[in-house]
């Protein structure tokens, strides 16, 4: 059976990914690495981390001494470490470079170094900037507009760059919105629907107009899977859903699920650099074989039940460093 080397996965995907992972190959090794910044977190494991075959190394994915032993130790590395937030990359680009540039190139080496049987980089559907047209296929150019959606089309390229010159079997994936359990609550979803649960004021950036398209975390990962075992060595696939929404349209679902009034939602400035929308063109992974299983209604409602029957998990990271951050963040009018 396989050793996977999972780094990030005490973060939203990651953590998802490694339930799924023990869920479908129950004898499979995973080694999860993680720096456990302010978004990582050893409660998304609860439960998996009991399993014979896991086991948890903090640690940053920039420090060469850490990684190597690692990822000599396995035979596929999948790389979900990142900064993951575009509003924290434009307060402070700094993390962003280091780690989702820098970090990708340190993992890339150990495994030029020791040798894989595939590298798997989990890139995004924001490397191709924003869209009022066309769906983005693979082919298309990279047009990043925020220093978080730089950083990625950076990593995303040097991953392929590993491929062009070293022969590396590396596959990269560019998926769009997730939602579901265990998301850190600065994203949408999850920060309106908590906010939402606590009577608080929901913060639209701008005309609450983008658009984006939004999947059940599940479903990326049953993707990232399939690329894996299906997927051709230096080959990028898009992952989309075909649940294009605008923000607009999330809130108003979320505060109806809820019961909760309008009255709770609050126009604040936009976003810095805000994409319009992001649109996805995903034949290609489908003809791998895979498409989403679930619905947008339905992935929603058991996203907003999770969260409401989960208060223990997030109600702790509203509170300490999190208050402080959203101090600053912006001023809701009232
Ligand atoms: P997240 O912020 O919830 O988790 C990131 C994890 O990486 C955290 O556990 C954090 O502690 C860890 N980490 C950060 N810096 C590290 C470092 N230097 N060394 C080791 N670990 C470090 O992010 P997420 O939403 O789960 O996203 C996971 C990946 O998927 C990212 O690469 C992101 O760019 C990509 N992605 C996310 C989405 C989305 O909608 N959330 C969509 C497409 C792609
Ligand atoms: O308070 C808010 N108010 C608001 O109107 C927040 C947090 C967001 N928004 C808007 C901005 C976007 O149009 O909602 C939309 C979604 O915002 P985010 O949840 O921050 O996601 P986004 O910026 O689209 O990026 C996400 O998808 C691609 C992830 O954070 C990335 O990691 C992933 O690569």
């Amino acid at each position: 059976m396989q050793t996977f080397l999972i780094t990030g996965g005490a973060g939203f995907i990651g953590s998802n990914f490694i339930r799924y992972l023990f869920k479908k190959y129950e004898h499979c090794k995973i080694i999860n690495l993680d720096k456990l910044t302010y978004a990582g977190n050893p409660d998304n494991l609860k439960g998996v981390d009991a399993h014979p075959g896991y086991r948890f190394v903090k640690g940053d994915i920039c420090a060469e001494k850490i990684v190597e032993p690692l990822v000599q130790e396995a035979d596929v590395v999948i790389n979900f470490a990142a900064e993951s937030h575009v509003d924290r990359s434009i307060g402070k680009p700094d993390d962003f470079i280091r780690t989702d540039v820098f970090g990708t190139f340190v993992l890339l080496e150990a495994a030029r170094k020791f040798g894989i049987e595939k590298f798997i980089q989990i890139s995004t559907d924001e490397v191709y900037g924003s869209t009022l047209g066309e769906s983005f296929r693979e082919t298309d150019p990279l047009m990043p507009s925020s220093p978080y959606s730089a950083s990625k089309a950076g990593a995303d390229r040097l991953a392929f760059s590993y491929f062009v010159t070293y022969d590396m079997p590396v596959l990269i994936t560019r998926c769009s919105n997730n939602f579901g359990p265990y998301q850190y609550p600065e994203k949408l979803i999850p920060l309106f629907v908590t906010n939402a649960l606590e009577n608080n004021k929901l913060p639209i950036y701008g005309d609450g107009k983008n658009i984006r398209d939004w999947i059940y975390v599940e479903d990326h990962c049953r993707a990232i899977d399939v690329v894996l075992r299906k997927g051709s060595n230096g080959e990028v696939y898009n992952i989309g859903a075909g649940n294009e929404k605008n923000n607009l349209e999330i809130t108003r679902f979320i505060l109806d699920k809820l019961g909760k009034p309008d009255k709770l939602m609050t126009y604040v400035p936009d976003r810095l650099g805000h994409d319009r929308r992001y649109s996805l063109d995903w034949d290609k992974i489908k003809r791998l074989g895979w498409q989403p299983q679930h619905s947008f209604a339905d992935a929603m409602t058991r996203t907003i039940d999770w969260y409401q029957n989960n208060r223990w998990w997030w109600e702790e990271i509203k509170s300490g460093e999190y208050l402080e951050y959203y101090k600053n963040h912006y001023t809701i009018e009232e």
